[in-house]
């Protein structure tokens, strides 16, 4: 159990997956490459933490205006920017979840009416669900281990999540009310990061089972669990598009990490985002056109989106704080993410232009 006790005493800078803790666990470099990318994306903005939690949402207004001033008229001027940045404005970003604790991970749900998202506030992590404007945060899992990556099914009644309550880490699912938490994944392995597949048929997730980080895919009653991917790099969190056609997911077989897609059945791995930075914690656009992702590639974390192909890869945020983890609108016109740019962990949301 100790990978619950250290999740507990640490979660205020819980990475954003649960590979740190099975590294630790296990005593060996496990899912090295995420680890690492939480670890830094932790580390990143741990200047800011001097900033009052009431001002949350003021400094948002403030950073967005200064980035709009420089990124407008004096783009010419600034060698650091991208050449397409002088196009670019960052729209409004505003504090969801704003909490003193740790708030981070949102997921829409199928209607857009609902956030859930991962929260210590309770003492340790837990999934929440908040409406799209922040009100109403409610525990929902209420359990004392670790709760984590939640994912709505796309009938949206369920939520599938990743928990250790069983000395393990798997994926469990449960009722939007928080009724029915079930264990699917039943391996001693890791076994987390949920995504459903539009039909909600089936469940893609994380596992080392195998010795290593895959990416396995079973039934959404937890039945046929299958490999995907088979390398021994570490290949991890897996997002299902739209379409249900393909899968992206994360690897670091070309040395460090970068966004791959492949075929539903596992064919036709392509590394999609090809940086030398750490790329990750990527989401399909509704109409599966574009992925965002998160991105270190400027120095710092960032949001980030690219054409479905990789192509037009620029940023949506543009923050020397740690911005994370977007997760798309149905509607496709916002983008939730987590920044710590108020201090501490916060869910965010910023409007998104359709032409981006
Ligand atoms: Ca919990
Ligand atoms: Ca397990
Ligand atoms: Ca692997
Ligand atoms: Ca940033």
């Amino acid at each position: 159990m100790d990978g619950l006790e250290e999740a507990s005493i640490d979660a205020p800078r819980f990475p954003f997956v649960p590979g740190s803790r099975l590294k630790r666990r296990h005593g060996r470099f496990l899912i090295g490459a995420l680890a690492l990318f939480a670890v830094l994306a932790a580390a990143c903005g741990a200047g800011s933490s001097d900033t009052a939690p009431g001002d949350a949402e003021q400094t948002a207004t403030d950073l967005t205006g200064v980035e709009q001033a420089e990124a407008e008229p004096d783009a010419a001027e600034q060698p650091a920017v991208e050449p397409n940045e002088s196009a670019r404005t960052q729209s409004e970003q505003v504090n969801l979840s704003n909490n003193v604790v740790f708030d981070a991970q949102p997921a829409w749900s199928p209607t857009g009416t609902r956030i859930a998202f991962t929260s210590d506030r309770d003492g340790d992590l837990d999934i929440f669900v908040m409406n799209a404007d922040g009100s109403g945060q409610t525990n929902l899992t209420n359990d004392p281990a670790t709760d984590l990556d939640a994912a709505w099914s796309p009938d949206g009644t369920r939520i599938a999540f990743t928990a250790n309550r069983e000395g393990n880490f798997d994926v469990y699912v449960m009722n939007t009310d928080g009724s029915g938490q079930t264990n699917l994944s039943n391996n001693v392995a890791f076994d987390g990061l949920p995504t459903w597949s539009p039909d909600g048929t089936r469940i893609a997730f994380t596992s080392d089972r195998d010795g290593n980080s895959e990416v396995y895919v079973m039934d959404a009653d937890g039945t046929g669990q299958t490999r995907l991917t088979n390398n021994p790099a570490t290949d991890a969190e897996p997002a299902w598009s739209p379409a249900g056609t393909r899968i992206a997911f994360t690897s670091d077989r070309d040395g460090d990490l970068d966004i791959f897609v492949m075929n539903a059945d596992g064919s036709g791995q392509t590394n999609l985002s090809n940086s030398v930075a750490l790329d990750g914690l990527h989401a399909w656009s509704p109409a599966g056109t574009r992925i965002a992702y998160t991105t270190n590639r400027n120095g710092n974390f960032d949001v980030y989106v690219m054409n479905a192909d990789g192509s037009g890869q620029t940023w949506l945020t543009n923050d020397p704080a740690t911005d994370a983890e977007p997760a798309w609108s149905p509607d496709g016109t916002r983008v939730a993410y987590m920044t710590d740019r108020d201090g501490n962990n916060e869910v965010y949301v910023m409007n998104v232009d359709p032409s981006d």
